[in-house]
């Protein structure tokens, strides 16, 4: 439990940059807790956080880095996000105009640029040198891993036929980088205002080596997160395309709703998710509308960072896999 202003977020070392941000942003009377998920979101895609935020990470096959972002106010359920944004790198940023100022929810690809530089966003490639070489490392390594089958060809001239025993997959065709991979590490963040007020944020460059389009589970309500302040807020991170099934932001804040404390609502909405999908890799965050918050997670040693009122710092937790 800690008293508001309080952050909590996914992950930890350059991610304490967000709860900073974020707690910073709401520590000023003037600012609102969504205010606070934006500055915190907007930190990681700034500083590249472990390259799995923002431009210049997680490179698709054709070696393009697409962002996925979501932005949601507990008090009104109102919600914006962009999925697959190209070439537009503050892919909160955007999701907060959604939010703001239409009545739609997610915008994609690119429309959802042209929605952008319509709005005043600056068009840049979101390229690097680092995911330029990412890219042409896997297709030096025959595109391993993959997200295609064995049975369904890579157009690019350089990858497959693939056999699924030279990959490490996960039991669902997941493919399973090494830890050492940081490709799975994406920014969610929850704010409480003392007030009562709360917002959640999610922003990734997605999954290393997606199919060109692929949207993964940051970008949807109740999926990358949700926050609704009459119960409490979740944010995730991990294997997107098995979480996404489950929805397991909405499972964990309305188990809150129902009375499961923090711990029992984050330890429920993964067990859900590993009961249909064994080494899956997932990690979430929970904190009610008082300030309790926890964490679960599975098939990998997750971390998160929090900071509450009083504190000079973020201070981190490091959560054993279910
Ligand atoms: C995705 N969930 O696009 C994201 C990636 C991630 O920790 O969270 N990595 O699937």
């Amino acid at each position: 439990f800690s008293s508001p202003p309080l952050i909590i977020n996914t992950w930890s070392g350059p991610f304490t940059a967000a709860t900073n941000a974020a707690y910073l942003t709401l520590s000023n009377s003037s600012s609102t807790s969504l205010d606070a998920v934006q500055a915190g979101c907007q930190a990681c895609q700034t500083n590249q956080c472990d390259n799995t935020v923002g431009f210049g990470g997680s490179p698709d096959e054709s070696c393009e880095t697409t962002l996925d972002a979501l932005i949601m106010d507990g008090q009104t359920l109102n919600a914006g996000a962009v999925a697959n944004l190209r070439r537009v790198k503050d892919a909160v940023g955007v999701a907060r105009h959604v939010l703001d100022y239409t009545q739609h929810t997610l915008l994609a690809g690119d429309q959802a640029t042209q929605f952008a530089l319509q709005n005043g966003f600056e068009e840049e490639s979101l390229s690097t040198e680092n995911s330029l070489r990412a890219c042409h490392e896997w297709r030096s390594n025959n595109c391993q891993p993959n997200y295609r089958s064995n049975v369904l060809p890579n157009p690019l001239s350089s990858c497959g036929p693939y056999s699924p025993s030279s990959t490490s997959l996960t039991q669902n065709n997941i493919p399973n980088p090494s830890s050492s991979d940081h490709s799975h590490d994406t920014l969610s963040l929850l704010a409480l205002s003392p007030s009562g007020s709360m917002a959640a944020c999610t922003t990734t460059n997605g999954a290393s080596h997606k199919i060109p389009g692929r949207v993964g589970d940051g970008p949807i309500p109740g999926s990358g997160s949700y926050v609704d302040s009459t119960a409490g807020a979740c944010g995730a991170t991990g294997d997107g395309d098995l979480m996404m099934r489950l929805l397991p932001c909405y499972q964990a804040v309305e188990s809150l709703r129902r009375g499961l404390s923090a711990q029992e609502a984050a330890d429920d909405a993964v067990r859900r998710i590993i009961a249909r999908y064994p080494g899956a890799r997932t990690g979430i965050v929970v904190m009610d509308n008082r300030g309790e918050h926890a964490a679960a997670a599975s098939g990998w040693e997750f971390t998160y960072s929090y900071r509450g009122k009083g504190m000079e710092n973020a201070e981190v937790v490091v959560v054993k896999a279910l």
